[in-house]
């Protein structure tokens, strides 16, 4: 066996994400948590519920097995809806308890990185018809500009949007997110919407902060396709284009890429300080004239690819490599805030991380531009309209008790922020069946 270690760039940031819907609990005045009360939109009938109780106050042990497991910074998010839980209220106290935990988190040697929307809308917001009204992007701004005065002392970091592209497929397209649509005008009306939400913010935190970094967090999809057919390689670029480009590209010259339906938003231009990639999984892509609504794409996974717990994911390094490449071909400074794999059993999680890693590792060296790594996520948390019934945590959480349980991976990913970086003795302890893989003799 090779004995074989890579390492990063000192400095590197390791660490975890979370998001405020999906671990604080007792979030009770958004959008999701109506929609979770309504009959057969979350599988199971979950509901978050407490969450992982970090409203209650749980932040702090998670926090500190996150730091004691040698992470060093944190990816967040906060709750609008606490902050402004109506258009002319701002509730201090929800203000006090982010200023805590970010200090607490600061404490603890964890850089944050703020995400200032993931997923949920105030009541308010959805009640006059969310990302479709056109007064959202002023409105939302207007939150980010007085929330990015309060807390500007203690952080630098922010994401405007999470994965704008799932909001509008899964929102819009595939009907699983709120408000449960499926409408392509909509969708499109409502991405551009998103794009002037996010540069709207982007400004109003460089107003407030002039040496902030500001971002989006693309999820990033591999379409590969699934013969040389070059009709599955038409569709498989187009589902790309519209899925990974489109917001990516409007934050760079402010056109809104969408077919028959182009959309110029000069505000948006050159509003990306890093790049945020959120890569989980890759998809074969096959011709199918009975799909026009998915650019004739059927989408399935490798038939020989290792799946997740549920089947939502499948393990595809590869996938990770080309969503690099695409994500460092904006020239601008990149972070990985999200990449993990639902396994409550934690069998194939070790070998995620590490193959996911050592595909990092090959780009961080051709490109110092990448500037760290977010694991999804520090426990399990709710996993939207998939409820409880998928686990992403390095440490698992019984929902009765709120007992953690460290999984094999977080020991894994602890050496790997220790060490800052990866060696082949990691793997014979976590993954040997990998080993060759990684570092052949
Ligand atoms: O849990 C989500 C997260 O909120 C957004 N990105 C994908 C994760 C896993 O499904």
């Amino acid at each position: 066996m090779a004995n074989a270690f890579i390492q990063f760039p000192k400095g590197f940031l390791w660490g975890t994400a979370t998001a405020a819907h999906q671990v604080e609990g007792n979030n009770t005045n958004n959008n999701w948590a109506a929609w979770e009360a309504q009959p057969n939109k979350i599988k199971n009938g979950h509901r978050s519920g407490i969450a992982c109780d970090w409203w209650g106050g749980r932040w702090r042990e998670d926090l500190d097995r996150a730091a004691a497991a040698g992470q060093n910074t944190h990816r967040f998010s906060i709750e609008w809806s606490r902050i402004q839980p109506a258009p002319d209220q701002w509730d201090g106290e929800s203000v006090a308890f982010y200023r805590e935990m970010i200090k607490g988190m600061r404490e603890r040697g964890l850089k944050p990185m703020l995400t200032l929307h993931h997923f949920t809308d105030p009541l308010w917001i959805a009640e006059r018809g969310g990302w479709e009204n056109q007064e959202t992007p002023k409105l939302f701004a207007a939150f980010v500009s007085r929330i990015v005065d309060e807390l500007k002392d203690l952080v630098e970091d922010w994401v405007t949007i999470n994965e704008p592209n799932v909001v509008a497929y899964s929102g819009y397209l595939t009907g699983d997110f709120p408000p449960g649509k499926q409408d392509m005008k909509a969708a499109f009306s409502v991405m551009g919407n998103l794009v002037r939400g996010h540069a709207l913010a982007y400004h109003a935190v460089h107003a407030a902060q002039k040496h902030a970094s500001v971002g989006l967090a693309i999820n990033y999809r591999s379409f590969h396709p699934s013969t040389s057919n070059p009709l599955d390689a038409w569709s498989a670029k187009m589902q790309s284009r519209l899925f990974n480009d489109t917001f990516a590209r409007a934050a760079v010259d402010g056109k809104l890429r969408l077919p028959f339906a182009n959309q110029h938003i000069p505000e948006a231009v050159a509003t990306q300080d890093f790049l945020g990639l959120n890569y989980y999984t890759r998809d074969q892509v096959s011709f199918d004239l009975t799909r026009p609504g998915q650019f004739f794409g059927r989408n399935y996974y490798r038939k020989d690819a290792e799946r997740s717990t549920t089947g939502f994911l499948a393990n595809e390094p590869l996938g990770f490599r080309e969503a690099l490449k695409w994500a460092v071909g904006y020239a601008k400074p990149v972070y990985i805030t999200e990449n993990g794999f639902e396994d409550d059993a934690d069998t194939i999680r070790p070998r995620y991380l590490a193959q996911h890693i050592h595909q990092l590792w090959h780009y961080v060296n051709f490109n110092s531009s990448i500037k760290g790594y977010y694991h999804w996520s520090l426990v399990d948390n709710f996993e939207w309209e998939r409820g409880w019934t998928q686990r992403f945590g390095l440490w698992g959480m019984d929902t009765q008790t709120q007992a953690r349980v460290e999984r094999g991976s977080a020991g894994l990913f602890a050496q790997i922020c220790r060490q800052n970086g990866l060696s082949t003795a990691m793997l014979a302890q976590y993954c040997p069946e990998v080993v060759e893989k990684i570092f052949p003799d």
